[in-house]
């Protein structure tokens, strides 16, 4: 179906209907949604009355999710923060908020930064991020070019969510994050005649329908398995996917997933099931991995993972013989002190199963592209000495290459002990890491941060770290207040993007790019040429709106589109403009245009050379989690202190992460925090459906409430991440109850790969026990 031109009308009940594609605020990943925005007229005064799914989108076809369904409540939250404020530093952690003009603000804080560039230089200016929403693209620029600070953080421990993943393609691979092939870039859908639908889709680590991970649409695997697409589950539990008839679910215990990737590696090399004319041609060190997988015959896989050996054998056959597999890998993978390795052996296994760039199998982006390229251009605006600043790059150099970014845990450390140099000032572009999200040992975290001399915050709601740390606040504009683009894998391959469509205006709230534009027009107008008001310090609304408009034409040059006529086309599929299958044979991986992969040595490196000269195995290796009740490294005192395993943060369709626990009726979805545990498990421990449970270990403690369910592995728990409580008291020390149901207080800092990437998120021994409620013993 294609798109008309027209992308705002107005209806015979009086109501204007505004197409756009979904993003951020509020969190998600940049899925796009094809959806119609309801208003009750046009321009700053249009109020919000609904989202609509849009049929004609080939890829959503009208389905929307529960969070934007629920974009209204949240629009106009009473606890919503639409005006600029502000907090004397003495008054951190009290409700003294007062509201502030922008012109102020802006005036204020870039005296600020210009005060500790000068004085202690622009290194000491931290920025924080959080996950893949549309700031995303942003913080980079936030911090390289307006700040001009080398020192851009995403603080997760081990960086553990899709960095490892795509640094990882880049090491090994030598290509952008590899996708499942669900048809997305093609205009004719699962019908296009160059799409093969996959027989077998090996979901791992991920569970696509609640989360569509980094821009896949997880519902595209509904579609798929009512064409007859069928599936491998590899998941501690059972999930919707993994439930259906004639699918495999290996119920692997969590952290072991290397070891059955080996396992199953070994069986298609002894039984010769494996694409063999791929391999020979294309896999540098295939008979060094051969001799290293045979070291995982199938018996110790089982005890290893507690998968019984006859389903793995089952799985490598149908790995090994049938096409085209298609792979779907998830948070499972980077939240893994062993997911360095594991990611290298996945890319290994849909090489051998002969998935890549091939259709039903995955696809491949080029490393970077569109506003990707954008973003890490905007490193050029540092010169060379401070880009040397930037923290734990030199000792992580297997972490440092692949992402631009400090390495979180040592950020954490340089913050408490002021090594090299003290921190004086931070930003938090989209991240509230002191409730269980990006952060491990967030005490910790929330001591140091007070160290910090000035904080901006740039949110939606009041948050515990808000609260807690923040001098400024300034307030954002969800994704149907503001113009942008939403692309998917933030331009690492793009299997379709489209324009986000202003339709209201609430209060004085900016999008993440103007925030580059407004103070980038300060701090470096050479780098921000696009918005330039008559006096810098007055906002021009109108003006910033066309600066926006302008900003994105000059990105949609290359693609022969301005930002108008971009939203007259709806939505940009790769499959109409040239896309090709097998890049890898055509040129188009390499910079150099010659065919191959673009690694070193132009071949997919199952012998990885970079790993070998950062000190790391070449080589794919399974190791045992140093938190585990079977860890060598534990005392036998240990092991029955905490004699179970918990995973956690499996998504739901009621939250992003923190977001949406002040909505209404999302929160009627999922009142409590929650704790899954299997019926067997429960009587063991003496707990039933809905008692309040605390999961403790050696590092901390938090409650949740008792699901009781088959669908998780007797012996395993699994937390829910993200909690805290908007309707408690928000002032310290209670912090909105941040600390009750804090799952990353059990999680260790620093336990990390030999790359710097990777943490226990999805594993670490504890114990469980039945308490009376959130605050009661
Ligand atoms: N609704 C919603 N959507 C989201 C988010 C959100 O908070 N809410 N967050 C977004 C973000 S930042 C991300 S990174 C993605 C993540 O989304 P996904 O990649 O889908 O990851 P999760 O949902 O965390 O977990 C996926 C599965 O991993 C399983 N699992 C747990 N431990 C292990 C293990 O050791 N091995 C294996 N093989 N499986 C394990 C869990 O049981 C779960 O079913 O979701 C994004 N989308
Ligand atoms: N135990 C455990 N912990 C986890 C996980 C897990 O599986 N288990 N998952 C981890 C993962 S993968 C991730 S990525 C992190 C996520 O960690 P974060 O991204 O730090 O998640 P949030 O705490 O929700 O913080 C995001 C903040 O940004 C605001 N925000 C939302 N949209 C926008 C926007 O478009 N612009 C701006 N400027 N702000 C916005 C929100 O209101 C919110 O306050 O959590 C991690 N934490
Ligand atoms: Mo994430």
């Amino acid at each position: 179906m294609a798109y008309g031109k027209e992308w705002r009308v107005k209806r015979s009940d009086g109501t204007v209907a505004t197409r756009s594609n979904t993003w951020s605020p509020p969190g998600s990943h940049p899925v796009g949604y094809g959806v119609k925005v309801i208003t009750d007229g046009e321009g700053m005064d249009a109020n919000l009355i609904r989202i609509e799914g849009d049929d004609d989108n080939p890829i959503t076809t009208g389905r929307v999710n529960a969070m934007n369904l629920a974009l209204r409540e949240y629009t106009y939250a009473p606890s919503r923060i639409i005006h600029p404020m502000r907090r004397a530093k003495e008054d951190r952690g009290r409700d003294k908020w007062e509201q502030t003009t922008w012109d102020e603000a802006i005036d204020t804080i870039c005296e600020k930064v210009r005060y500790f560039q000068n004085t202690y230089g622009p290194e000491s200016i931290v920025c924080f991020g959080g996950t893949g929403r549309e700031a995303c693209i942003f913080y980079y620029a936030l911090t390289f070019s307006v700040l001009q600070s080398p020192n851009c953080c995403y603080t997760q421990s081990g960086w553990s969510c899709y960095g490892p993943r795509c640094s990882i393609a880049d090491y090994v691979l030598g290509a952008g994050y590899p996708e499942l092939d669900y048809a997305g870039h093609l205009p004719g859908s699962y019908h296009d005649p160059a799409y093969t639908l996959s027989k077998w889709v090996v979901v791992w680590g991920k569970e696509p329908l609640p989360s569509n991970g980094d821009g896949f649409f997880g519902h595209c695997l509904v579609d798929m398995m009512k064409l007859g697409t069928k599936i491998i589950s590899i998941d501690p539990r059972i999930t919707w996917v993994g439930a259906h008839d004639g699918n495999i679910n290996l119920q692997v215990r969590p952290q072991t997933d290397t070891a059955l990737a080996l396992g199953i590696m070994n069986l298609m090399f002894e039984n010769d099931e494996y694409d063999k004319e791929f391999a020979e041609k294309w896999i540098y060190g295939l008979d060094e991995v051969k001799a290293r997988a045979a070291e995982y015959p199938v018996d110790k896989v089982a005890a290893i993972t507690t998968v019984p050996a006859e389903d793995i054998k089952r799985a490598a056959h149908i790995i090994g013989t049938e096409r085209p597999i298609g792979w779907a890998w998830g948070l499972a993978f980077d939240q893994n002190k062993n997911g360095v390795q594991l990611s290298q052996a996945f890319i290994i296994l849909a090489a051998l199963a002969g998935s890549i760039d091939r259709p039903g199998g995955l696809t491949l982006g080029p490393p970077s592209a569109l506003l990707g390229k954008w973003r890490m251009n905007q490193r050029g605006a540092m010169d060379d000495s401070v880009w040397e600043k930037r923290i734990g790059a030199a000792a992580w150099p297997g972490l440092s290459t692949g992402m631009a970014t400090t390495q979180p845990d040592e950020t954490l450390n340089t913050m408490e002990s002021d090594e090299p140099y003290a921190l004086k000032m931070g930003w938090f572009n989209s991240s509230n890491f002191l409730t269980p999200t990006c952060s491990a040992q967030p005490k910790r975290w929330h001591k140091a941060l007070q160290k910090l001399e000035f904080v901006v915050i740039q949110d939606i709601t009041m948050t515990p770290t808000a609260m807690a740390v923040g001098d400024y606040f300034l307030p954002m504009a969800t994704w149907a207040e503001h113009t942008g683009i939403v692309l998917t894998h933030y331009g690492r391959n793009t299997v379709f993007m489209g324009p986000m469509n202003k339709a209201l205006q609430v209060g004085e709230c900016v999008s993440d790019v103007q925030i580059c534009l407004l103070f980038g027009q300060r701090l470096n107008p050479e780098w921000y040429p696009w918005y330039k008001p008559a006096d810098e310090h007055h906002v021009d609304w109108d003006l910033l709106e066309q600066a926006t408009q302008d900003f994105y034409s000059d990105q949609l040059k290359e693609l022969g589109y301005d930002w108008n006529s971009f939203q007259e086309l709806g939505i940009y599929q790769p499959g109409a403009h040239g896309f090709e299958y097998e890049k890898y044979e055509k040129g188009m991986l390499r910079f150099d245009g010659e065919p191959g992969f673009n690694t070193i040595t132009g071949q997919i490196e199952a012998y990885s050379i970079l790993y070998e000269s950062w000190g790391e195995d070449p080589l794919p290796y399974y190791e045992e989690p140093n938190y585990s009740p079977y860890s060598e490294l534990r005392t036998d005192e240990e092991k029955e202190k905490y004699p179970l395993i918990t995973t956690s943060g499996s998504r739901r369709y009621s939250s992003f992460h923190s977001e949406h626990r002040h909505v209404p009726s999302l929160r009627q979805i999922d009142p409590w925090p929650w704790v899954q545990i299997h019926p067997e498990t429960a009587q063991e421990y003496g707990i039933t459906e809905g008692d309040w449970v605390e999961v403790y270990n050696m590092f901390g403690e938090a409650r949740f409430k008792a699901e009781i369910t088959p669908i998780i592995k007797p012996g395993i728990l699994n937390c829910a991440h993200g909690w805290w409580f908007p309707e408690q008291d928000g002032e310290e020390p209670n912090l909105f109850g941040v600390w009750k149901s804090n799952f990353n207080s059990l999680v260790p800092h620093m336990n990390i790969g030999k790359l710097g990437f990777g943490a226990p998120y999805k594993g670490v021994m504890c114990n469980a026990r039945r308490v009376r409620s959130l605050d009661q013993d």
